[in-house]
């Protein structure tokens, strides 16, 4: 392998590091719908980033806005002052936010977006007189990201169980998954979405006093846990009983917002208006650190209309609040969205992405495939005795055959740059395709990671590469 930097001290974050580093997978350039690999290999990308990049990467517009940006004000001190770009950057966010929500705090990322609307939402009830309302609850298999707010109202299980007790005052409802009745539904299941949120109130009414009940917080859509859909009619029916009961309703909009389901926000594809929406990710497509929280006007009015006179209605924020430079890249972001007519467009191919994702049914171990908007997930078959290995190795396989998919316990995530073509689209679920028919055909040794370097001497080559880099580190080792 050329270039390989040193792999030591670099911890990489939800990652097998022992693994990635025994055959490390590495970018060195994006353009477009495309990553260049550091061996040069052009790689489809078939998940946006993280699900961050989806006006397509390399965009000049955000480099030359960020680069101008530091050239002018690289910094100004968050609190207690601010630059004119933090309130353009509100102004215009607020303007592409459904209407109501309008008042925007900043953040670092989604994971700062979901603890800071958590703590706005404890805070809004001891401001407007409701000290007692202070228990949060989430659902099983939602992800809020990794602070521990957001830990402790996620639901993803692996996530939680090794940094013990989180916070106390949380709990669960449960996810909205039903492979049994709904496998290969095209779009949103039809049916059980009001007996299954209805549970939420026998829930918090049989297990808690409902007025105790600070908020709700639900992903529309739970990407993270393996795009998990709501059944029709569910969400409206959570605000109903949000309503019912004085709770305020979040919506973690990190993946669902800009774009992603072919409506601006999932609000807009569901009709269903949340108190609170957080989202980063596409906010700066991905070129910056950035998130946000925006909150029903009412919401920020409580906080100033019923606190001390110049007190601090919120004690909450970050160095990093409102950057300058990330300011500058959501900007240049919400102009490419206005311009390119990002979000028609991915509402425009939506019926094309869904015809090409569902050609996957009947290919081997295919057993479910799940897609909204711009959004795809396809559940396999575990091999007995092997969770997750089938989904990695398949990973593995679109990756040698160069287009990057999205992994996640056994279910493959697919959420392309709202710029993708089509034959970009059927590229993606044609490769995914391949990958498991030859899995059906190599049976068991298939599942092994080695196979998928290139080939034997590349691999030779990069393990020397790899021991010479140890013994210049650590030279008595
Ligand atoms: N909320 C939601 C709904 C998310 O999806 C976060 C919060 C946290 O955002 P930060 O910026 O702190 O990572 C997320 C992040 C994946 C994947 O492959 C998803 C996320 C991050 C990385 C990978 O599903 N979601």
């Amino acid at each position: 392998m050329t270039n390989l930097p040193n792999l030591e001290n670099y911890w990489l974050p939800f990652t097998a590091n022992r693994q990635f580093k025994s055959m490390p997978r590495l970018f060195k350039a994006a353009k477009g719908n495309y990553y260049t690999t550091i061996d040069d290999r052009r790689m489809l990308d078939g998940t946006a980033g993280l699900w961050c990049v989806a006006a397509g990467h390399g965009r000049e517009e955000i480099a030359s806005a960020v680069a101008h940006q530091l050239r002018t004000l690289d910094y100004a001190p968050a609190f207690q002052n601010s630059h004119p770009l933090a309130f353009e950057a509100a102004e215009r966010l607020a303007d592409f936010l459904p209407r109501g929500l309008d008042r925007i705090f900043f953040t670092g990322s989604g994971s700062e977006s979901a603890d800071t609307a958590l703590k706005i939402a404890l805070a809004y009830h001891r401001v407007t007189g409701d000290p007692l309302r202070n228990k949060l609850i989430g659902r099983e298999r939602g992800y809020h990201g990794v602070n521990f707010g957001g830990l402790a109202v996620g639901g993803i299980a692996g996530n939680r169980k090794a940094f013990g007790n989180g916070l106390t005052g949380v709990d669960h409802i449960r996810h909205p998954l039903d492979i049994g009745r709904n496998a290969f539904t095209r779009g949103i299941p039809q049916d059980g979405g009001i007996e299954l949120a209805n549970e939420f109130e026998q829930r918090i009414t049989t297990l808690h006093d409902p007025s105790t009940i600070a908020a709700l917080i639900v992903e529309p859509m739970q990407g993270s846990a393996g795009v998990v859909l709501p059944p029709a009619g569910y969400l409206k029916r959570l605000r109903e009983i949000c309503d019912k009961y004085g709770i305020l309703l979040i919506f973690d909009e990190v993946i669902t917002g800009f774009g992603r389901l072919g409506t601006r926000f999932a609000v807009d594809y569901f009709g269903v208006v949340p108190d609170i929406i957080t989202c980063a990710k596409g906010l700066t497509n991905g070129a910056v650190p950035m998130g946000a929280v925006a909150v029903k006007r009412e919401i920020y009015d409580a906080f100033m209309t019923r606190s001390p006179a110049n007190a601090i209605e919120l004690p909450h924020g970050y160095t990093y609040t409102a950057h300058p430079i990330g300011c500058a890249a959501a900007i240049a972001t919400l102009d490419i969205f206005e311009k390119e007519k990002l979000v028609e467009r991915a509402g425009d191919l939506s019926d094309h992405f869904e015809r090409a994702a569902h050609t996957l049914k009947g290919i081997p171990f295919v057993k479910d495939v799940r897609n909204i908007g711009m959004v795809a997930g396809i559940e396999l078959e575990s091999f007995p005795g092997k969770p997750g290995a089938r989904a990695f190795a398949t990973y593995l396989k679109c990756y040698e055959m160069g287009v990057l998919v999205r992994y996640t316990g056994e279910i493959i995530a697919i959420s392309p740059p709202l710029t993708i073509e089509k034959q970009e689209i059927d590229r993606i679920f044609s490769c995914i395709a391949e990958a498991l028919t030859a899995l059906a055909a190599e049976g068991e040794q298939g599942l092994e990671p080695t196979r998928y370097l290139k080939n034997e001497q590349q691999w030779a080559a990069h393990q020397q590469e790899i021991r010479h880099q140890q013994a210049v580190l650590e030279p008595t080792a």
